[in-house]
């Protein structure tokens, strides 16, 4: 009887009174992923992916944003494993996460790297922007 209480003031009464969950929470700031190029050589060596603000980080605090990879590439044989987390700090609009590309001795084909960011740990007030970039490397053997 209580939850049926419960419920009719939620329902009837949710202009007047919060029942939790339901306050739309406002995205203030988005965060984005791309790099300056979007194809490569295997043998370029790295590649610096930038993952960015539109503006700086005034949330008080660190952003940690976590990304996943995928693509044909493997892990190990064609690029060096990456820790799937970066951090913009307080006041900082931007963070690069470091992409180690192996020169191997393989003839394959062009192969393609992705990296997409998360929406899970955002702090409040953070959204995503575009939040996937595609790294074309060709090979050279
Ligand atoms: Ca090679
Ligand atoms: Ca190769």
């Amino acid at each position: 009887m209580r939850l049926l209480i419960g419920l009719f003031m939620c329902c009837c009464l949710g202009g007047l009174i919060s029942c939790g969950g339901e306050e739309e929470v406002k995205v203030l700031q988005l965060v984005s992923v791309e790099a300056d190029v979007a194809t490569v050589s295997e043998d370029v060596g790295s590649v610096s992916i930038k993952v960015f603000l539109d503006s700086p980080n005034l949330t008080g605090e660190n952003i940690n944003v976590i990304y996943a990879t995928s693509g044909n590439v493997t892990i190990g044989d064609d690029y060096e494993k990456l820790r799937e987390l970066v951090t913009i700090p307080i006041n900082e609009t931007e963070a690069f996460v470091t992409l180690n590309i192996i020169d191997d001795n393989v003839k394959e084909g062009n192969e393609t790297f992705a990296i997409s960011l998360a929406n899970t740990n955002l702090p409040e007030g953070i959204g995503l922007g575009s939040n996937t970039f595609i790294i074309t490397i060709t090979d050279n053997d």
